[in-house]
């Protein structure tokens, strides 16, 4: 069952309650660049996302909308499905939880717990959020000034009393203080597992699994006046997500996940009673879960093309995905809360990605297709600095690894775009324009060497910015089958003699469209 060489990687699942917007598409965005890195480093992936369909937020939602909650979770699962394409996302499953093959998972689950002596049948009365789908403890919640109660998150708590099942969490508090102890890379960041390490310790309640004054749910078998809590429903996707109920499917063997992604306002429900769900079941537990921060637009300024600043859709549309992608991955620390405006877009599109990398392949390549043929040239002996830059960029992988297993995209892409300045630095000091009459063995030496470096670069690029970074190795000649991991360093080195492409540049600059410039 343990094949090291296999990775299992979600995002969280969305409620399609509404249209996708900038944290769907953020958590989307680092969780691919993740599966990809893993792809790029040899592993065998599964990556899944999809639309938590049930619950009472849908179901208000619809009723709002004077629509069935099934055609609204139609509807909008769409757009989250499209959401995926336009972000180029690669996952290899997209799990709705209307669907038959959930249900079926579900039930089993259920019958499981219950198989565990773990569901008893009692009555609810309690605090609960539609927005977030949560129970609360009086304790957690306070009426505010507008004479509303409100939960720890700041979402509108309602009364709800009403029979119910129950799971015996309570029963779990010292084996998942025991587990978080003995796995202290179960939780990330430490921030969040100091949270829920001193939560637990607080003391577990048992958890109402089912509702009954409304029936969009899972049935909970036997007993069809109940459906199963949602976040019941909804964390049973991961188990879903890999063929579950049935162990003899193709993708069972990638249970249990290497990497839940999720937002940091969902960290209890996976953190405490998914690993106590799958304790009671007999199953093996996911190795890690790690929660973002959310990313806010200040009231900064927003590029007047992007009408509606949280809509995913019309970021990529005004400023290209590569740099969206980007962005998201490099700006802010990954688990941090961070922002967002048009400047700092732009900022790092035109400094980052145009300037540094773009002028960088740019100028190498157009100077091989002039003075070179367009053929890479020779690497007679190396100097110091071929020597220095090269090797930085050699042992560019090991920090790869250390920074991504950590989630932290944005440390892996500041190693990467040190060593592009790096190189800028070597290009600029080795000044192989006036090389060109005076020695133009060493210009083909210097061109070597960066055309070299951009290579290594642009493979490890790829997981965060594919098709830019397949450009760049189209440009280089480097062939599809020579793009992974293991042909950075020495290794895969670029062969002279070969014939490239003509060069093209593959990061525009942002320009501001004039119609807008003057407005
Ligand atoms: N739908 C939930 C949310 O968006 C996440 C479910 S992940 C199992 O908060």
């Amino acid at each position: 069952m343990t094949d090291d060489n296999r990775f299992y990687i979600t995002t969280a699942i969305s409620y399609p309650n509404g249209n996708p917007h900038i944290g769907h598409a953020y958590e989307l965005i680092a969780t691919d660049a993740m599966a990809r890195f893993q792809r790029c480093d040899g592993k065998t992936v599964h990556f899944i996302t999809g639309t938590d369909e049930h619950g009472q937020k849908m179901l208000q939602t619809a009723r709002r909308e004077g629509i069935e909650v099934q055609a609204l979770a139609d509807r909008n699962s769409v757009k989250f499905k499209e959401m995926a394409e336009t972000l180029n996302a690669s996952n290899d499953d997209f799990v709705r939880t209307s669907e038959a093959r959930h249900h079926a998972a579900c039930r089993e689950i259920w019958q499981r717990l219950e198989a565990a002596g773990d569901i008893y049948k009692d009555s609810y009365a309690g605090w609960y959020s539609v927005r977030e789908e949560a129970y609360y403890q009086e304790s957690e919640t306070e009426v505010r000034g507008d004479g509303v109660r409100y939960g720890p998150q700041n979402t509108p708590v309602e009364w709800v009393e009403e029979e119910s099942y129950f799971f015996r969490l309570s029963a779990y508090q010292d084996r998942l203080l025991e587990h978080y102890e003995e796995h202290p890379e179960f939780i990330g960041p430490p921030e969040r597992r100091n949270e829920i390490v001193s939560f637990v310790k607080s003391g577990l309640r048992d958890l109402s699994m089912s509702r009954t004054t409304f029936d969009w749910g899972i049935k909970v078998p036997n007993d069809e006046r109940h459906v199963m809590y949602v976040w019941v429903d909804a964390l049973t996707n991961y188990l879903t997500g890999v063929g579950y109920p049935d162990e003899g499917d193709a993708r069972w063997p990638f249970w249990p996940a290497d990497l839940h992604v999720i937002g940091k306002d969902i960290t209890r429900f996976h953190c405490v009673y998914w690993p106590a769900f799958l304790m009671s079941a007999g199953l093996p537990l996911p190795k890690r879960i790690f929660s973002h921060g959310f990313l806010f637009n200040r009231g900064e300024k927003m590029s007047k093309s992007v009408g509606n600043v949280v809509d995913p859709f019309a970021l990529v549309e005004t400023y290209g995905l590569d740099p969206v992608r980007y962005f998201f991955l490099r700006e802010v620390p990954f688990g941090q809360d961070g922002s967002y405006s048009h400047d700092a877009i732009v900022g790092r599109i035109n400094a980052d990605l145009a300037n540094d990398l773009g002028n960088l392949a740019q100028r190498s390549l157009s100077m091989i297709a002039k003075n070179c043929g367009g053929i890479v040239p020779a690497f007679g002996e190396p100097d110091e600095a071929d020597r220095a830059i090269l090797s930085a960029v050699d042992a560019l992988l090991p920090q790869l690894r250390e920074a991504m297993a950590a989630q932290a995209t944005h440390a892996a892409l500041a190693s990467i775009f040190a060593l592009v300045a790096d190189a800028n630095r070597y290009f600029a000091a080795q000044e192989p324009w006036a090389l060109k009459k005076s020695d133009p063995e060493r210009m083909g030496s210097v061109l070597y060497v960066t055309a070299e470096i951009v290579r290594q670069i642009a493979i490890a690029c790829q997981p965060f910015m594919p098709s830019s970074s397949a450009a760049l190795l189209d440009l280089l000649g480097v062939a599809e089958d020579a793009r992974g991991f293991d042909r950075l360093g020495e290794g895969g080195r670029l062969a002279s003699g070969s014939e490239l492409p003509a060069p093209k540049p593959v990061f525009p600059r942002y320009v501001e469209p004039e119609s807008i410039k003057d407005s």
